[in-house]
């Protein structure tokens, strides 16, 4: 049966990673949550009973902001203090799952450490659960959207990739690993590293299935996190028909639809909201299966396409290096 992935162990869910660690199959995602980062957080785990929360340095959400918008100053929230009120209304933090990532800009060896120190810092946490290689693409710092010319660097993915095993080394990250990557980009690094990406995150919902880069993190054992599960805000699948139609059928919300289908094909989600309804809503995708006839329907959503397809961040069409979206998907798309 498709749904043979072993979810649902425990109350919440779980998968192993390769280094013997677990990471809850749900977490809550954070990239453009803005001003209601903190409280998100919170209402996640304190209420709603996530355990894994992901986050970024570029999102821009992991410290506290002093923002002045037409004379008024505010504070933009954040998850290092949504975590802290979580754990201060009693929530231990060996019990909680943390994952950041590094940025382009910090794509360097000697920048790693620094970067990793900074986010720690802003969180107010003295470690990490995971850290991953954000894109794999150096850009030069200030670099603008889209990339002038001169704007992506070089990016030394094996002298990097050594400074993150250091960090795992020094126990201030327990796990490390890479999103955005290729097969192609997957298998260098495969040759070089001493301790192998336990988890890869990536785009993946029924339009955009990604199961060429999904079969080879399968065959080396690396778990598969996917991101924008419910097709992001640009996508959101919430609306498609066949989705509605399952929903309806299963008594369930399409929300919780499109998450049962990445949970069944052995993916652990992070999905974003920063809706208390909706938040405790994602987490509801324990207890109860897509029979094997509507996962399959669902499997063959066609029109695949990406929603972030790196062109805005890499891509310069000029001066390259990158001159498409399909060279920064080394043409496996
Ligand atoms: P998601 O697929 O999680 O979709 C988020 C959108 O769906 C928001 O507009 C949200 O609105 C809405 N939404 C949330 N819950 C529901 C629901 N039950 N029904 C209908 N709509 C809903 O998109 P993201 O792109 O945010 O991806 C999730 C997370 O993955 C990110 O937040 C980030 O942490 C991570 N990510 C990582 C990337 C990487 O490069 N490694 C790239 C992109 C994402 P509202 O908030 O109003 O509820
Ligand atoms: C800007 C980075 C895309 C979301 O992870
Ligand atoms: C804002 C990030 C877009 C990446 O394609």
């Amino acid at each position: 049966m498709a749904s043979a992935q072993a979810v649902g162990q425990g109350e919440r869910g779980h998968f192993v990673l390769k280094s013997g660690h677990t990471i809850p199959a749900v977490g809550l995602g954070t990239w453009r949550a803005g001003s209601d980062t903190a409280h998100s957080v919170r209402t996640a785990i304190a209420e709603a009973g996530y355990r894994h929360v992901d986050t970024a340095a570029q999102y821009g959400v992991e410290k506290e902001q002093v923002v002045t918008v037409c004379r008024k100053t505010s504070c933009v929230d954040q998850v290092g203090r949504g975590l802290k009120a979580a754990m201060e209304g009693g929530i231990n933090r060996k019990d909680l799952f943390v994952t950041s990532k590094l940025w382009c800009t910090e794509l360097a060896p000697d920048r790693v450490r620094p970067a990793l120190e900074k986010t720690l810092k802003d969180l107010q946490l003295d470690y990490l659960d995971l850290y991953l290689i954000h894109w794999p693409f150096r850009l030069k710092d200030g670099a603008h959207m889209p990339p002038e010319a001169g704007e992506v660097l070089e990016f030394d993915m094996e002298g990097v990739w050594r400074e993150m095993e250091g960090l795992v080394k020094d126990g201030l990250v327990k796990d490390i690993g890479v999103c955005n990557y290729t097969v192609a980009k997957l298998n260098r690094l495969m040759r070089s590293a001493n301790v192998p990406p336990a988890v890869c995150q990536m785009e993946m919902h029924p339009g955009w299935k990604n199961d060429r880069i999904f079969e080879a993190c399968k065959k080396h054992g690396i778990h598969v996190t996917a991101y924008s599960p419910l097709g992001s805000s640009e996508k959101n699948l919430a609306h498609d028909p066949l989705v509605e139609k399952v929903a309806n059928k299963l008594d369930k919300t399409p929300g919780q639809v499109l998450l049962r289908w990445a949970l069944q094909r052995g993916t652990s989600v992070i999905p974003k909201s920063t809706r208390d309804e909706r938040i405790k809503e994602n987490i509801q995708v324990f207890g109860w299966e897509i029979p094997e006839e509507d996962f399959r329907a669902l499997c063959g959503i066609k029109d695949e396409k990406r929603v972030l397809t790196g062109e805005e961040l890499f891509v310069n069409k000029t001066h390259g290096p990158y001159k498409s979206a399909t060279e920064v998907w080394d043409h496996e798309d």
